[in-house]
């Protein structure tokens, strides 16, 4: 049987952009999220919320991949800049895609830019976006084995949020498993049960993004004592 690998030297390219794109990131500090899931796991609906809660505190801007507007507009509703970074069908993100998308940006302007990764479990976990944090979503209805059957993705996760988490007593879906599947990939992830529908959890999101934002924007300051 035909092995599907990944041509190394063109992904040694791509990093090699994900590390200049990082670069410029920081020269405008901006801090930068890379939200990954499954479709339909709720990826748009967290970030709508999250702008919700962050509209008037920090200068928030999306970059959707995707090939159609849909998502697009949902965030350009609620007034955020954002633009689409067009896969053409792929199903990830790379970072040429990026660099193109981030072009059409005003790099001054922006705190935090939020990037909603194609909906996939195994691709994106491959591709280096030049982006400081990983954040994989799963949800509830997709069913608690997804940790066991998609390492790569969860391995590379710097917090995941479990979604939906309003179907929780609808579902036979054992928290505990879901999250020893996590457990035995990182010990010490934070794993976050919410709803992007009722909110539950949200603070507890809120916090850890406003958290690392703040540790980010530190990282800059000179120790002079
Ligand atoms: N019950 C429930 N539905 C949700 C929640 N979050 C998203 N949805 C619904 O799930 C569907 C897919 O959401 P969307 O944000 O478009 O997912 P994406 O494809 O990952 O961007 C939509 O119908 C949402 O209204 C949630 O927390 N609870
Ligand atoms: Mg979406």
């Amino acid at each position: 049987m035909k092995q599907f690998v990944i041509n190394q030297p063109i992904l040694d390219e791509l990093t090699k952009k994900g590390i200049a794109i990082r670069q410029v990131f920081d020269a405008h500090k901006i801090f930068s999220v890379n939200i990954m899931a499954s479709p339909g796991a709720g990826k748009t609906s967290v970030i709508l919320r999250t702008i919700e809660s962050f509209k008037n505190i920090y200068n928030i801007a999306v970059i959707e991949g995707d090939v159609i507007e849909l998502d697009v507009e949902r965030v350009r509703n609620l007034g955020v800049p954002v633009v689409l970074a067009h896969t053409g069908g792929s199903c990830h993100l790379d970072s040429i895609m990026m660099e193109q998308a981030l072009k059409q940006l005003n790099l001054e302007d922006i705190d935090i830019i939020i990037v909603e990764n194609v909906g996939n479990l195994i691709c994106p976990a491959n591709f280096y976006l030049g982006t400081h944090r990983n954040i994989v979503i799963a949800s509830v209805p997709e069913g608690d084995d997804k940790p066991c059957k998609y390492p790569g993705m969860f391995k590379g996760a710097d917090i995941v949020l479990l979604n939906k988490c309003d179907y929780l007593d609808h579902e036979a879906f054992e928290l505990e498993y879901f999250e020893k599947g996590i457990r035995q990939l990182q010990e010490n992830i934070r794993i976050l049960p919410l709803s992007a529908k009722t909110g539950e959890g949200f603070d507890k999101w809120i916090a850890w993004l406003t958290n690392s934002y703040d540790r980010y924007i530190k990282s800059f300051t000179i120790d002079t004592s």
